[in-house]
């Protein structure tokens, strides 16, 4: 596609996105777009490229070009310098499985009906096609390093259908490891009470990550010698739990940089749903050893620097090859975090620094665009699936339920949505708590606007609401006080419960669910 055709496809998409209603695509219009559209492109096109970059467990709030002081990011940094940072990007679902499938499939949880770590999105919707699905059904090749998919806890292992080869690196637990590979054969820990045990002086390759990295260079350098536009998808697993990246990267860290938690306390009045968090142990320790919430944090950031340098390894290679002008960089982390934040630890909550996700798209060079500039606007993980298919020219498939990007890369000035959501269901497990369960005792809505975090906790049964959230985002940045039940607040409740209503519906999660 050359640039004339580009900005004709690109002008088009602005066209309609002005014309869009301010609010997302509603329940009503899922039932009525759901069927698919069939694959309309033959011919193979000339690109761009896409190198799809994926960060596991990665908050917003902890990226250098995001604004975090303290994190060392210099090559998530070079993407951002080289793209448009999206300040305000949110997950649909604040834990691996359910967020990975949303944005691949450009679903939310509620339609795809996943919202545990154990429900494969092929055996609730056997027939969608995924983002790299649809770029192979119009001529791209497509492969897959690392965590794309979620891991592990599947009955399916990762998408085979999604790629061109077999996927690789892509399978395991979090604390498995190539023992053969790591030094004295000792596998990192699990999610650990004491993570400094874990500090060894170790290449970048004794841990997967390192790994990673090597085998996507290995990829380019192969895809670069096969002449046709290619999907490359490239997985890391950290800055996820055990935080043992080897010791040059804790050492970019001393611990009297390292800030405590803030705020440290639950809000004011906040309901006991949610304040549910996945390390409860993490907790009670920290609470005995203050030194220990200090550490934990300090071995995040080292993972994300462990991370970060890997990144910058893939970026180099691209450039080397001469790829960069016509490739399309994309950065994204799967949710957010609490570090000790309202005493929380890890992820599963509805709070904004579980949410808020590290975004950037760097189109190709060669297109002229913006480049180094930030988007305040509220824009979702959703929204990447028909980004990409229009910044590389594809015909757009139906029943997506993300808005496209593009406007904001040709203007970060724009906004595209007045509002974002995300939910998770309580207890964060689902029931049993085995990771199959396909009930809950409750689901929590959440929408982001430019003002305010509302959530609703409504019962699995009854979908009648049981607890509200609400917190100023302008007055009350760090959400210290819930102000749902505050006179003065009213006419933002009820405006927030409204846009939850109409993007959500009103039935109750357990008749969600029984459509599957
Ligand atoms: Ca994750």
């Amino acid at each position: 596609m050359n640039r004339r055709e580009f900005s004709k496809t690109i002008g088009v998409g602005i066209g309609g996105a002005l014309l869009a209603p301010i609010l997302r695509g509603t329940a009503a219009d899922r039932s009525e777009s759901s069927s698919e559209a069939k694959p309309v492109g033959t011919g193979v096109p000339s690109g761009p490229n896409v190198l799809f970059i994926a960060a596991d467990d990665m908050r917003g709030a902890s990226v250098g070009c995001l604004g975090d002081p303290v994190a060392k990011t210099p090559n998530i940094d070079r993407i951002g310098a080289r793209g448009i940072v999206f300040d305000r990007a949110y997950c649909q679902q604040a834990i691996c499985n359910p967020s990975r499938a949303s944005l691949m499939t450009g679903k939310r949880p509620d339609t795809l009906r996943v919202w545990n770590l154990g429900t494969h999105f092929r055996e609730t919707m056997p027939d969608v096609i995924t983002l790299p699905q649809w770029f192979k059904q119009h001529g791209y090749f497509t492969q897959s390093v690392g965590k794309i998919y979620h891991a592990g806890q599947t009955r399916i292992a990762g998408d085979p259908a999604s790629w061109s080869v077999p996927q690789v690196l892509h399978w395991a637990n979090h604390n498995q490891d190539d023992v053969a590979r790591v030094p004295l054969g000792i596998a990192p820990s699990a999610p650990t009470l004491e993570p400094t045990d874990d500090i060894r002086d170790v290449p970048d390759e004794a841990y997967k990550d390192g790994r990673v990295a090597a085998a996507a260079i290995d990829a380019l350098r192969a895809i670069a010698a096969r002449n046709s536009p290619f999907f490359l998808g490239v997985g890391f697993w950290k800055p996820h739990t055990p935080f043992n990246p080897p010791k040059r990267y804790w050492d970019l860290y001393r611990p009297e940089d390292i800030p405590p938690p803030r705020p440290a306390l639950p809000p004011e009045s906040a309901p006991a749903l949610a304040l549910e968090s996945q390390y409860l142990n993490y907790a009670s320790l920290v609470k005995s050893t203050p030194a220990a919430a200090a550490e934990l944090r300090r071995g995040y950031y080292a993972s994300i620097s462990y991370m970060d340098a890997q990144v910058g390894k893939v970026l180099d290679e691209l450039d080397r090859l001469g790829l960069a002008d016509n490739t399309i960089i994309v950065f994204w982390g799967d949710h957010g975090y609490q570090q000790g934040e309202h005493g929380m630890w890890g992820k599963t909550s509805c709070f904004e620094l579980d949410t808020r996700v590290p975004l950037i798209i760097a189109p190709p060079r060669r297109l002229g665009l913006p480049l180094g500039t930030h988007a305040p606007a509220l824009v979702e993980l959703l929204d990447v699936y028909p980004t990409l298919v229009e910044l590389a020219g594809l015909p757009m498939i139906g029943g997506l339920e993300g808005t496209s990007l593009v406007p904001l890369i040709k203007d970060p000035s724009a906004t595209v949505q007045l509002a974002a959501f995300s939910q998770h269901p309580r207890p964060w497990t689902m029931w049993p708590p085995d990771y199959y369960g396909t009930e809950a005792d409750a689901m929590g809505y959440s929408v982001r606007t430019p003002s305010w975090r509302y959530t609703e906790w409504r019962g699995w049964n009854t979908g009648e609401v049981i607890a509200r959230e609400l917190y100023d985002e302008r007055a009350d940045p760090d959400a210290t006080r819930n102000c749902a039940s505050n006179p003065a607040f009213a006419g933002a409740l009820r405006e927030c419960a409204a846009l939850v209503s109409r993007q959500f519906g009103a039935t109750s999660p357990r008749e969600i669910a029984a459509l599957r």
